[in-house]
């Protein structure tokens, strides 16, 4: 059934690709004569009003109206984000040709100038943001500004549309571009790529977009205009000082030089005047002057004209950030340059080290620690990520290799410009290159470095552990030859006082004859504290390290010792304390004075554990279970039944869980002594003592409970034994059962159905001749209305379906499905 409605769904989406609309090719009714001045519009029609250019008309994917719905809609508070996505849309466009010159030095030869330059046109209310980058062709045009190819846009989406809409994040998409319609209403682009003609796309935001050849031909040479129509009420941006304001705020870190162009006016003498007017080197149309007489016709010889002329004005005079000595960098330039850098613009870093490496390969970073962990850290321990931008002399190179860092250190971000490199590098070869292997070296060498920096300020780094601890964990799982390090960056909650500890410092404090350093795993520092296993280390003075991460314990099996003293699972049954030479008499004797007891609870639980003893680790719990060595304990466990959902391991998991558990009785506890003389009234009467056995039973669970396992199967039994205790207490019948009187309801007289069936004829009739309170056209208004919204008309149809989107969604599907299945396979054969 679901592989006819996806075939369905892509004939129903085949049938909606983009129609030509009305009027498609013709030509221009008003040629733009050059696209380079930014008086030529072909949208230079009254505001709203739909644009003049014909051409191919186009509609977009349905997340792209819906997002830009939601654009044009917002009263985002600062709409001025706009400049800063244009200029890192023409920033990334301009490292995209410098990056194709490397191979191809032609690339550049159309137009070697690598510049944005930002012009206004008051009077017409645009602004222009030009580009010299890698040009989209049509087909770019169509894709880049038609569509949203990223994974993960619908929840994109969603947070854009909720309450606090944060188009901050749009960047982050990369679907920036997008953030123009919060000021504009009219948006027209024209572009050159080396591979095609110049193209001019135009939209009013309205549904749809046209595509059409710039009938100008080639006046970019290489590159992309934006041309902004502004809304009425955005005409700031159309100031000179708030648009500088804005244009230095956001080109700060951009690797090329951004432009304002300027009108400007100067006086010169009247012979020299046609000359010097003219620009020094540049080509005709992008610097216009225009001579005017200031003073006319006084004939006299010393006569001075004014002259307009326009001229670039640089906006951006720093050197990158990166490759200045760390010494000229304030820390208020490295704030702002994270922010950039991670293209989030709310981002903050906690730390970051600036550095250079020398050696086997040069290079100069920033690593920064951010603030907060990625939201989906964890769920892509599977994954790596693409966490460090690469230059390469100054020319970037890649920001999606995931090559360069471990995966534990996803949470970094980087910035890396290599002097040394290969420079005919591909995005593709970098991965097999050895430089590489070399930075990803130096790279993990400074964060330590950097680690150990911070871990001076306790409260810093106490922040950062609680942020990325997981991480470091990780990292020690995986990282072999850094194990020893990562232990010492560790922390833990312990019983000592409510800080974080180090390792270190629990050593420090290690009591005389103490040999191992005590840890106890539990799912929370709550739950840890009330365990039976802590009390009694706790009762002997000794610190217990709490474990709540689920990974703690999985990491202590590997890490097994620090500082060569071992790691012991307080609820391991070999617990080691210490001070074990000077009780071993009364444990002794302790064991002989229980043994009937010990008999009896063994003979009753035989099923349930692998034995019971004396414990020398209880004080004010009567009872508590131990995984045996090899056993799992209660956290390990329950991690792994989590797990098991997931993967295939379940027999594994089966197989572990059914490992019994040792039961451990406190010989000081009352519960356990009462219990004890009950036996030596009659240590032969067990067959007999139905009853004792009940209260053995009851004990084992509730100790399953308090050491932190699942009752499972057997809460139903626990109830019931607990409800029969209650009775003997009572004095009350144990097999007594519930009497209980239900009333029971009665069918009715076969005549009054009959009755009931022969007047529904007549009640039919009636209907029928007195349709209700509605007038006819009332219900048909309605009924139209229902259809009109249950069935949306033809051109709503169209944008909706996408074919991508619909055979990724049903492969998904058969996916799941697929492992379905397998999972019950799985489940079958236990
Ligand atoms: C910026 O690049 C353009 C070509 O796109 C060029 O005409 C212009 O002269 C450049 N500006 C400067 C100031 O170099
Ligand atoms: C880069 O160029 C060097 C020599 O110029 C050559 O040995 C090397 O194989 C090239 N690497 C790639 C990936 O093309
Ligand atoms: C040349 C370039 O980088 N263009 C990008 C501008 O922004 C749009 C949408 O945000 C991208 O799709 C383009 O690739």
């Amino acid at each position: 059934m679901k592989k006819s409605f996806l075939l369905l769904s892509i004939l129903a989406a085949i049938s909606v690709v983009a129609a030509e609309a009305p009027g498609a090719q013709a030509a221009f009714e008003k040629p733009s004569e050059s696209v380079a001045a930014p008086e030529n519009f072909a949208f230079d029609s009254a505001p709203g009003q739909q644009a003049v250019l014909s051409g191919e008309k186009f509609e977009f994917q349905t997340e792209v109206s819906r997002l830009m719905n939601i654009v044009i809609n917002s009263l985002y508070k600062t709409p001025e984000i706009f400049l800063r996505e244009l200029i890192s849309n023409g920033s990334d466009a301009l490292d995209k040709v410098r990056f194709q010159a490397l191979t191809d030095p032609s690339a550049l030869d159309a137009n070697p100038n690598l510049n944005v330059t930002i012009a206004v046109n008051k009077e017409k209310r645009t602004i222009t943001i030009t580009d010299s980058g890698i040009g989209m062709t049509k087909q770019d045009l169509q894709k880049n500004l038609g569509t949203i190819a990223k994974s993960g846009t619908s929840e994109f989406l969603e947070t854009m549309a909720g309450d606090k809409a944060d188009m901050d994040l749009i960047g982050k998409f990369g679907v920036g571009f997008y953030s123009v319609f919060l000021v504009a209403d009219k948006v027209r682009v024209t572009s050159k790529n080396n591979n095609d003609d110049q193209y001019i796309w135009e939209s009013t935001a309205v549904n749809d977009f046209t595509i059409a050849k710039d009938p100008a031909g080639n006046t970019l040479g290489r590159g992309t205009q934006i041309a902004i129509h502004l809304k009425e009420d955005q005409v700031q941006y159309l100031e000179d000082t708030r648009l500088q304001e804005l244009i230095t705020k956001y080109s700060e870190f951009i690797n090329f030089p951004i432009y304002i162009r300027r009108t400007k006016t100067k006086l010169v003498d009247v012979e020299t005047t046609a000359e010097k007017a003219e620009p020094k080197d540049d080509s005709d149309d992008s610097e216009e002057a225009k001579v005017e007489e200031a003073k006319e016709e006084d004939e006299s010889k010393k006569e001075k004209v004014s002259v307009t002329y326009e001229e670039d004005d640089l906006m951006n005079t720093n050197k990158p950030i990166w490759i200045r000595d760390p010494k000229s960098v304030t820390a208020k330039e490295y704030d702002e340059f994270y922010p950039v850098l991670a293209r989030d613009p709310t981002a903050k870093a906690m730390a970051y080290s600036h550095f250079k490496a020398e050696g086997d390969v040069e290079f100069k970073a920033i690593m920064y620690i951010p603030n907060e962990a990625p939201k989906d850290l964890f769920q892509r321990v599977d994954s790596k990520y693409a966490n460090v931008k690469l230059y390469v002399k100054r020319v970037f190179i890649t920001d999606d290799s995931t090559d360069f860092l471990p995966r534990w250190l996803g949470f970094l971000k980087v910035i890396v410009d290599a002097e040394d490199a290969p420079l005919n590098v591909s995005r593709e070869t970098v991965q097999s290159s050895k430089s590489i292997k070399a930075i990803n070296k130096h790279l993990v060498k400074k964060l330590f470095d950097l680690l150990k920096t911070l871990s001076k300020d306790e409260q810093k780094y106490n922040d950062f552990f609680s942020e990325f601890g997981p991480s470091l964990k990780l990292g020690a799982l995986e990282d072999r030859s850094n194990v020893k390090k990562i232990s010492r960056l560790l922390r833990y909650r312990s019983s000592h006082n409510d800080d974080f500890t180090s390792l270190e410092n629990y050593v420090s404090r290690m009591k005389k004859g103490q040999r191992d350093i005590f840890y106890f795993a539990g799912a929370t520092v709550k739950e840890i504290k009330q365990s039976p296993f802590v009390e009694s280390l706790l009762a002997r003075g000794y610190e217990v390290l709490y474990m709540n991460d689920p990974i703690d314990e999985i990491l202590l099996s590997q890490l097994t010792n620090f500082e060569n003293k071992n790691f012991q699972n307080v609820a391991k049954s070999n617990l080691n304390l210490g001070d074990e030479d000077t009780n071993a008499d009364t444990e002794k004797e302790l064991e002989t004075k229980y043994a009937p007891l010990v008999d009896w609870m063994q003979a009753t639980l035989l099923k349930d554990i692998e034995k019971v003893r004396v414990s020398n680790r209880l004080t004010t719990s009567p009872a508590a279970l131990v995984a045996n060595d090899h056993g799992m304990t209660a956290n390990m466990e329950r991690l792994m039944e989590g797990q098991a959902r997931q993967n295939r391991e379940a027999m594994m998991h089966k197989f572990m869980m059914s490992q019994k558990k040792i039961m451990e009785i406190n010989p000081g506890h009352p519960l356990i002594i009462g219990l004890l003389e009950r036996v030596n009234r009659d240590p032969k009467a067990f067959e007999q003592d139905a009853h004792f056995q009940e209260m053995i039973k009851v004990l084992y669970d509730i100790t399953l409970v308090r050491s932190g396992y699942n009752l499972k199967e057997t809460v139903k039994d626990f109830a019931g034994r607990v409800e029969n205790m209650l009775r003997i207490n009572l004095g009350v019948d144990p097999t007594a059962e519930a009497t209980f009187d239900a009333p029971q309801a009665e069918p009715r007289d076969k005549e009054e159905v009959e009755e009931e069936i022969s007047n529904r004829e007549d009640l039919l009739k009636a209907d029928d001749e007195k349709p209700g309170m509605i007038s006819a056209e009332e219900l048909n208004r309605m009924m139209k209305e229902f259809t009109d919204n249950t069935n949306p008309t033809a051109d709503e149809v169209k944008p909706r379906v996408n074919v991508e989107d619909i055979v990724a969604q049903a492969e998904e599907e058969l996916d799941a499905e697929g492992s379905t299945e397998t999972k019950e396979a799985v489940h079958d054969e236990l």
